[in-house]
């Protein structure tokens, strides 16, 4: 339905849904929408649609998950069509691709670029959201849908004096469009997670030296990127929606070679020989080698030794080599890095590691950066300094539910919702890969499709059933909120100051984020929920009611 209705003020256009942001979320659950015979505005902040993709723009940008696994499955021509030129895409394709899929399902005719949303305010007596851009737009719409993703609040450090340095300051995660040059430039990057550890072997490239202040030493493996295999490529065409519905039964969402072997039952030698195995084919998978390594300490110790081991082999200079070896936290505990020649790089004359943890950065002046022990002139200042993970794209929006309530209040000691996709006292409003979801813990992609299709399904319950309203029960959120957090205890993942917990962000409650049940258990939870007639949640209906199964009638309130 889209209607416009005036108020004293202004022309307020009414739509069915509204969805906020334009990444791999955002353009789906925009096409799941339509599918539905709804309609929709999404509006996105960006000139241009791709989300993350579109942001992280920087040199080396590439994704860690196999292409043929990091794309949608929702639409078999779709799979059929697109051809992925590498193992794992550079930043480029996957924003081609997601230009691709914009373009084919004519989805750009219901998205507004350049647009800001600032606020969403719930309207009880009509069980309508208001949400207003920094454009001046104003929507009125039954479902609030935030894909606002969670790795795109760009963060960068307050550094005294940063604003009288003379030379460009960049941040990876929002990276201008068009080419940078750095040819024969003093850089400095700042951070050492994936993204310093993608840009720096690019920027040694051309700089005529590259400085990398590295507060915190990781873990990375070598990616070992290669154009992609035809034949796989093929043999995976063939049967693309088996190998989906497969991935959708794993922990990760993602078809690793799963090791269900504990590290500690083999011998020291075949340990060896396993991580080698691992190492040599690259990637992420370096983490199944065996069952337990995010669980036992003991196991994981083993594992991290092995890549301290492969650092001091690979980086010459002995000095470097030791300031580059993680021991604060577990392997895996921080997002693991995947690299292309990361570590071969301080090999090179022209990069130098410097250690801030030792001797913090002070200030900067229009020359560079002083840190407590020396300075370094600098023409170009690289922050990869990482984003306010998950909750922060939505923290930087008015949203308001029932009574008034804002969910920064809600929220203020950590965010709760029920599955990631709803929090009590905000009806109808949904988020994709929320705090409580599996999200960054798997390959996205799949998470957002589970997601979009289990709210798009919510949907079409509401509107099949005239349902005016759909809330998460706030006692059934609350023990959803514990079992997250008891499910991360179980874990080695809380042993970092990692992001997930939100550490990385001054005066941020230190609450583990994304859900660690695993992809699989947490889609079958969705599931069962679902076919317990929506345990969990509550529905409102006002006025008089067509026929609602039993399922729905026992849950109205
Ligand atoms: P990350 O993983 O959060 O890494 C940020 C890096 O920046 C990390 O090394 C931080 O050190 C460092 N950092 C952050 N703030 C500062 C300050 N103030 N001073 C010095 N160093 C700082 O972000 P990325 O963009 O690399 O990756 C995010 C995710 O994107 C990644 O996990 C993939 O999933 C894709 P710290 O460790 O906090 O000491």
């Amino acid at each position: 339905m889209t209607a416009c209705r005036k108020t004293q003020n202004e022309a307020i256009l009414e739509r069915d849904a509204v969805v906020v942001g334009a990444g791999f979320a955002g353009l789906y659950m925009l096409h799941k929408v339509r599918e539905l015979g709804r309609s929709a505005t999404l509006f996105e902040a960006g000139s241009g649609v791709g989300g993350t993709w579109f942001w992280n723009r920087y040199p080396g940008a590439r994704c860690d998950v196999d292409s043929l696994e990091y794309s949608f499955s929702f639409c078999e021509e779709l799979q059929q069509e697109w051809n992925w030129s590498e193992r794992f895409a550079a930043q480029p394709e996957i924003l081609a691709y997601l230009n691709h899929v914009a373009d084919r399902f004519d989805l750009s005719r219901d998205i507004k670029l350049e647009t800001r949303v600032v606020s969403a305010v719930y309207d009880e007596t009509r069980a309508r959201w208001t949400v207003r851009t920094d454009r001046g737009d104003a929507l009125s719409v039954r479902y609030c849908i935030m894909a606002t993703g969670c790795l795109s609040a760009a963060r960068e450090p307050e550094i005294p004096g940063l604003y009288t340095f003379k030379g460009a300051v960049y941040h990876t995660g929002r990276w201008p469009h068009g080419e940078v040059d750095f040819t024969g430039k003093r850089v400095g990057v700042v951070g050492t997670g994936s993204s310093g550890i993608q840009v720096a072997p690019m920027l040694a490239k051309s700089a005529s030296h590259l400085y990398v202040f590295q507060r915190t030493p990781n873990f990375s493996i070598p990616a070992r990127n290669t154009p992609t295999d035809l034949y796989r490529e093929r043999q995976w065409k063939a049967v693309y929606p088996e190998m989906h519905r497969e991935a959708r039964e794993t922990t990760a969402g993602i078809l690793y070679e799963y090791n269900t072997t504990p590290a500690l039952s083999v011998s020291e030698e075949q340990r060896r020989n396993d991580f080698a195995a691992r190492w040599r084919t690259g990637g992420v998978n370096f983490l199944r080698t065996y069952c337990d390594i995010m669980v036992d300490k003991s196991a994981n110790d083993d594992d991290a030794e092995f890549v301290r081991a492969r650092i001091r082999e690979i980086v010459k200079d002995e000095r470097t080599a030791e300031k580059l070896l993680p021991h604060d936290h577990p392997i895996g505990a921080k997002r693991i890095c995947t690299d292309t020649d990361y570590f071969d790089t301080y090999n090179r004359d022209n990069v130098t590691l410097v250690d801030i943890r030792t001797a913090p950065i002070e200030a900067m002046s229009p020359e560079g950066v002083r840190t407590k022990d020396a300075f370094y002139e600098l023409d170009a200042l690289v922050f990869a300094t990482g984003f306010d993970a998950v909750t922060g794209s939505l923290a930087k929006i008015d949203i308001r539910g029932r009574s008034g309530r804002a969910l920064s209040e809600k929220w203020a000691g950590g965010p709760r919702s029920y599955l990631g996709l709803m929090t009590a006292g905000f009806p109808n409003f949904f988020t994709i890969t929320g705090p409580g979801s599996p999200s960054i813990l798997t390959n996205v992609v799949v998470s957002i499709e589970q997601h979009v299709e289990w709210i798009g399904a919510a949907i079409a319950h509401l509107e099949a059933y005239s349902v005016d309203a759909m809330d998460a029960d706030a006692e059934t959120e609350n023990a959803w909120v514990a079992h997250v957090d008891e499910v991360a205890h179980r874990t080695l993942l809380v042993l970092a100051n990692s992001w997930y917990l939100g550490a990385n962000i001054p005066g941020k409650p230190r609450v583990f984020m994304p859900y660690a049940g695993g992809f699989k258990v947490y889609r079958q939870k969705c599931e069962e929920i679902v076919a317990r007639g929506y345990e969990g949640f509550i529905f409102e209906k006002r006025g008089s009611a067509p026929h609602a199964p039993a399922a729905l009638e026992t849950s109205l309130s």
